[in-house]
């Protein structure tokens, strides 16, 4: 005969190893929907699986191959909860996808604009709901802006639909250089990089200019091998290239791409130059960049004047000049500026930001 004690230890002890049970399966039921199994489905090392800052869960990906090119993928990927329901891949080329036609040149107010987009979240946030983007990887559309409200509109209305039809996890961000010094593009870009990057990790980037359009939903906005002109073929250069390594317009860069370059020049006040002078850095730098093909790189810009705060640069081709040697001082790692104001519009998260005056 077992004493009560005896009796109620086993029970307690039975007990305890239930729980384990219970734990371990669940725990097992987790992870097998991390690795998930068919081909084309969501599948991370369980290992490899870590919680970011926002709660997002992140795949430390090195070593681990992409399940359809079969290439190894280095960067890091994030699934946020509800990919880890075992959710698709997106497909490769979303059914979504019209192709090439044309742009909308109509300003609507940004009301009715996230009126006709009522799946971007506000800061300008989209991620598909039915499947897991295909790259994997958070995308950061940068555009450098002052006063050009009207380009604003018609960008948003064009850009929106556009990169939703890509299924692409992407948000937008409007940098805006506050004050009336003349404006300083590249340096707009590198805060944007260095603020986007601030309210959650992006490995991708695409830098925007305000006043142009994408025509062929063909044209990824994503991040390949190395660092990319997108705006390949403009109708206002008759869809021809405009010269040899020119890299201004539309481009797309890695994170770790656009660190190891030490991002834009901040030197170049005023139009003209720090485009050249970042194509010297990736060429340098990387050792090449991309050009997307000219059947899908189609861009109409719209017509505009110089702007008033915004004069050619005189010192452009001296600076170019002795660019090789600022590589390492100017840029990323010389950056300073100071955020007037931060806010999640519907639309785009706007950063408006003193960035000082040249001198
Ligand atoms: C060309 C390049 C551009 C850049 C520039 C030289 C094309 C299509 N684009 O642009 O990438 O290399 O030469 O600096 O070839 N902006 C404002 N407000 C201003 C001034 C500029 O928002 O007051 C922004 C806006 O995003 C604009 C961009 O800066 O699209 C470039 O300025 P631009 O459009 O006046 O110069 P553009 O067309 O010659
Ligand atoms: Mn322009």
């Amino acid at each position: 005969m077992l004493s009560d004690g005896t009796l109620s230890s086993r029970i307690s002890v039975n007990r305890g190893i239930i729980i384990i049970l219970c734990c371990t399966v669940s725990l097992l039921t987790v992870f097998s929907n991390f690795t998930g199994s068919p081909d084309n489905h969501v599948r991370c090392p369980p290992l490899l699986v870590s919680l970011d800052a926002n709660g997002a869960f992140v795949c430390n990906a090195s070593g681990y191959y992409d399940a359809l090119t079969q290439r190894p993928l280095r960067l890091l990927i994030f699934y946020d909860k509800n990919d880890v329901m075992n959710l698709p891949l997106c497909d490769v080329k979303p059914a979504t996808l019209i192709g090439r036609r044309n742009v909308s040149l109509e300003a609507h107010s940004e009301e009715d604009i996230a009126a006709d987009n009522p799946k971007v979240l506000r800061g300008g946030r989209y991620r598909p709901s039915g499947c897991v983007p295909r790259q994997r990887l958070r995308v950061a559309v940068i555009v450098a802006y002052r006063d050009r409200q009207e380009h604003l509109q018609i960008l948003l209305n064009n850009l929106h639909p556009f990169l939703q039809r890509q299924q692409l996890d992407y948000t937008v961000f409007l940098v805006e250089q506050a004050g009336n010094a003349t404006f300083n593009r590249g340096k707009l870009f590198n805060v944007g990089f260095v603020e986007a990057n601030k309210l959650r990790e992006y490995p991708c980037f695409v830098f925007h200019d305000v006043d142009l359009l994408p025509e062929n939903d063909a044209n990824a906005y994503s991040c390949p091998q190395y660092p990319t002109l997108l705006s390949s073929a403009m109708e206002k250069n008759k869809y021809r290239p405009i010269y040899a390594d020119y890299f201004g317009g539309v481009v797309s860069f890695s994170s770790r791409h656009f660190r190891q370059v030490n991002g834009f020049p901040n030197l170049y006040w005023g139009w003209g130059g720090e485009d050249d002078d970042l194509s010297l850095r990736v060429r340098t730098r990387l050792g090449k960049l991309l050009q997307e093909p000219a059947d899908t790189g189609q861009y109409t810009m719209l017509k505009h004047e110089k702007d008033a705060g915004n004069p050619v640069n005189p010192q452009r081709f001296k600076l170019l000049n002795a660019a090789a040697k600022r590589f390492e001082t100017d840029g990323l790692s010389s950056l300073s500026y100071s955020v007037v104001k931060l806010e999640r519009k519907p639309l785009y998260t706007w950063i408006l930001v003193d960035i000082g005056q040249p001198g």
